[in-house]
């Protein structure tokens, strides 16, 4: 093909696509599900795929439609793609693992680890071993017990979380976990979404978003900033075309212009294979990264000049719009300019969209929460949201995009190192003991416990922590530090090579796969990003008859390691996840109803008072305007701000393959998008070879031999994939107020190789 640049490396660099799934996202959907699955197994698990009998997709947190408004197919290239990857028939067993030692296996990339399949049996790394070796489950329970026993302190071990974890899992989680006497519960929220929680929290009582998938359909505008849902949120295209089609308008704030935005041809429909497909977005604004604080103010600098304010529902609902009204009228806008990249009337443009809009709804992912002022930029949309009285309005409201399909019901059910006083009262009152009451630590704080030898045992139910954290050379040591690392996994990945002087791989079942206890055939439940809950089952057969549930895994862990302390009937909610969910029934505010409604097709959505009543639960009952002053990221002369994101071929640390279609890369992953002129400047050719480092406090971090691509991104703007760029993101360097790393805004500069 013309234009095609094919490297020696066999990577590939074609031109960026227009429009995202089509014909071809349905063809790379059914090989790779033919590959991993075969036919039988590809059709009895994606009929079920988000089925109301089915199992929910644990590809990203998108909402299901209602159960009478589901295609067959329910779900997207990246959906099946997951499933294909777990439900996948290759296997590692004590065989695999016999042949190839941990250094051997170090030496493999991401994407190989993968594909060897799913882990079989209970498996263990002695000090000083060389391989894992199979370990009887009991024996696995016995060594984290003794080890979690004789620890100086419960604050010793930390209990990470993945997203993936179903609420009975977390439940029972997090219970263990406070009953044996520590809140360090880390979880990859902590490096996602914290910044959401903590800004919505504090504006309007609640770190969760207040729209449902009708008001999607029903609103007058959509605001996407910071996120790419063609590769991360695909059935999210389904909901955008039908709001295009009901009349609504579409802005996209992103530095790239990323093909799911533009134009989608929807693959549910025989005309969008085909056809042309439908234009998204009316309106791109190609931000430069770390401008979007700004960008807001701007927005809401313009609404109050032309007194496009909803006043009633201000002088009624909120506090504080004074202060922000005055200081956003002093806004000075060169200094907007130079910060969003953007012109005045391109922001004016926007501005008069919001203005002209009667329901405005505000997404936002990645883009946003993962910068220093992220806290800061997200209260700053839900001050023009306020403004507009956007909030508890048909259409209307702020719609945080959700990564891991369970991460806001894993939250719900209390994973968090600062669970609130009434959740842990409730446990109290519930279990008859008291739990601990000062704050454990989050992801960035369990790195430095770990490194500093005041953390020794470190727990993982679920994800790939060492390549998901930043700063993978200091968290790297930090694991190799510890006396105990234990993994709960399905698949092979960099956490189970880079671990403590003892380690240990639980292997599980997956959402595909069914789950029988004592009691009989059980089902789980899960909490999409718009706080519907439903149960999921899954329809396959367990890769291994070995695997347990991770239901199985946290109950048994904690009878060998709590005894009978405090009376608590582990075996009782592991025969039957009816016990744990009557016991979230009773501790979890919200989950009243849970036993009864969570089993009805289409489960049961969540209180959210500014949704539900435009009732505020913050300490003074109303939402609260937020004034933040934006400071401009010192990006020193030669140096570029990058951003690490996904392709749109992997599921976070996970490596699907090589191709990032869209993005128009294949073969390969170590790239770094530059704007033309930068590499002018720079005097660096496109398609040159070079190492990227990044200058924090006077140290350097550096990652060698990426390819250079000349890319459509504003000036300063760079761009390379995660988890490869990684060791670039200092663990010290996180956002004001929820500490998650700063993946979207590293100073770096190409230094060529
Ligand atoms: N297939 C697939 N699905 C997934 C995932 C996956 O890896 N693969 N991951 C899941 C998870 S855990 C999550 S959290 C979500 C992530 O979903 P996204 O947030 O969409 O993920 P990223 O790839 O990090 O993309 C960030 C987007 O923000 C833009 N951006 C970067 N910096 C800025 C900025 O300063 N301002 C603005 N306005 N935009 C910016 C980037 O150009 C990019 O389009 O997806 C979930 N779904
Ligand atoms: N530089 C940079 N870093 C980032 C980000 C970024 O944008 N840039 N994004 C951040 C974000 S948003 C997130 S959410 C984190 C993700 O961090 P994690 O959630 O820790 O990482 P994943 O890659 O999703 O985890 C994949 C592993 O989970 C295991 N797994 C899969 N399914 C199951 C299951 O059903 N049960 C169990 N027990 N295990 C399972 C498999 O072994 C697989 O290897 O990374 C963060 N890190
Ligand atoms: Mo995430």
């Amino acid at each position: 093909m013309s234009g095609k640049q094919r490297g020696s490396d066999g990577l590939e660099v074609g031109r960026p696509k227009r429009a995202a799934a089509g014909v071809t996202g349905v063809a790379v959907s059914m090989r790779r599900s033919l590959e991993q699955m075969g036919v039988g197994r590809s059709a009895r698990t994606l009929l079920k795929l988000n089925q109301a009998d089915g199992f929910d997709c644990m590809s990203c947190a998108w909402p299901d439609p209602d159960p009478e408004h589901r295609h067959t197919a329910e779900f997207c290239e990246n959906g099946a793609k997951a499933v294909a990857e777990e439900a996948t028939k290759a296997r590692a067993t004590p065989e695999f693992f016999a042949l190839h030692s941990l250094e051997e296996l170090d030496a493999q990339s991401e994407h190989w680890l993968g594909q060897q399949g799913r882990i079989t049996h209970p498996m263990v790394k002695r000090p000083g071993g060389t391989h894992y070796e199979a370990i009887e489950w009991d024996d696995a329970f016995r060594l984290v017990a003794d080890t979690l026993n004789t620890l100086d302190s419960p604050d010793e071990a930390v209990f990470y979380t993945s997203g993936r974890t179903s609420n009975e899992a977390a439940f029972a989680y997090q219970l263990f976990v406070r009953a044996y006497g520590t809140n360090n519960l880390p979880d990859c929220s902590n490096m996602c979404h914290e910044s959401t929680g903590t800004a919505l929290a504090e504006s309007i009582g609640i770190g969760k978003g207040s729209v449902n998938l009708r008001d999607i359909y029903d609103a007058e505008l959509i605001v996407i900033a910071g996120q790419n849902p063609g590769t991360n949120h695909p059935r999210m295209l389904t909901a955008l075309e039908t709001a295009k089609r009901r009349g609504a308008k579409i802005i996209a704030v992103n530095p790239l212009r990323e093909a799911g935005l533009v134009n989608f041809r929807n693959p549910q429909r025989p005309r969008g294979v085909v056809g042309r497909g439908t234009d998204l977005a009316d309106l791109h604004l190609p931000i430069r990264i770390n401008g979007d604080l700004a960008f807001f103010q701007a927005l809401g600098h313009l609404l109050v000049e032309w007194d496009a304010i909803d006043e009633d529902f201000v002088a009624e609902h909120a506090n504080g719009f004074d202060a922000w009204r005055d200081h956003v009228r002093a806004l000075d806008w060169d200094f907007v300019c130079e910060t969003t990249g953007l012109t005045r009337e391109q922001i004016t443009e926007a501005a008069a969209m919001v203005r002209d809009s009667n329901a405005t709804i505000y997404c936002w992912a990645m883009g946003l929460t993962q910068h220093h002022n992220a806290v800061a930029t997200i209260q700053e949309i839900a001050n023009v949201a306020l403004a507009r009285g956007d909030i508890g309005k048909r259409g209307a409201g702020l719609c945080p995009v959700r990564g891991h399909s369970n991460v806001q019901g894993d939250r719900t059910m209390g994973i968090w190192e600062r669970m609130p006083p009434w959740f842990l009262d409730a446990l109290r009152d519930e279990f008859g003991f008291d739990p601990p009451r000062e704050h454990g630590l989050d992801t960035v704080d369990s790195i430095r416990a770990l490194r500093d030898g005041r953390a020794k045992v470190f727990f993982a139910l679920g994800g790939n922590f060492v390549h998901a954290a930043p700063d993978t050379g200091v968290t790297a040591a930090a694991l190799r530090s510890a006396e105990l690392t234990v993994q709960v996994s399905t698949k092979l990945n960099r956490s189970h090579l880079t671990c403590g002087d003892t380690a240990l791989i639980l292997p599980t079942l997956g959402r595909t796969e069914t789950d029988v206890q004592a009691g009989g055939e059980q089902f789980v439940s899960v909490e999409d990003s718009m706080s519907a809950v439903h149960a999921s089952r899954g329809p396959l057969e367990p890769a291994s008859e070995h695997l347990r549930s991770e239901v199985a895994i946290v109950t048994a862990l904690a009878e060998a390691t709590l005894g009978d302390r405090h009376g608590l009937d582990w075996a009782g909610m592991r025969a039957d996840y009816g016990q744990i969910r009557a016991h979230i029934s009773r501790v979890v505010r919200g989950c009243e109803t849970y036993p009864a409604n969570v089993d009805r097709p289409g489960g049961f959505v969540l209180p959210h008072p500014p949704r539900d009543s435009r009732t505020f639960p913050t300490d003074s009952g109303k939402a609260e305007f937020a004034v933040s002053t934006v400071e401009a990221l010192q990006v020193p002369e030669g140096h570029l701000l990058l951003q690490t994101l996904r392709s749109h071929d992997q599921f976070n640390t996970t490596i699907y393959g090589l191709s990032d279609r869209y993005r128009g890369i294949e073969g390969g992953r170590q790239v770094v998008f530059v704007n033309a002129d930068d590499l002018v400047a720079l005097g660096i050719a496109d398609g040159a070879t070079v190492d990227l480092v990044s200058h924090w406090d006077g140290v350097d971090r550096a990652v060698h031999g990426f390819r250079v691509v000349s890319y459509d991104t504003p000036r300063g703007s760079a761009a390379a994939y995660y988890p490869e760029t990684n060791p670039l993101v200092p663990l010290d360097s996180t956002a004001a107020g929820s500490n998650t790393p700063t993946s979207k805004s590293v100073v770096i500069r190409l230094v060529p190789a």
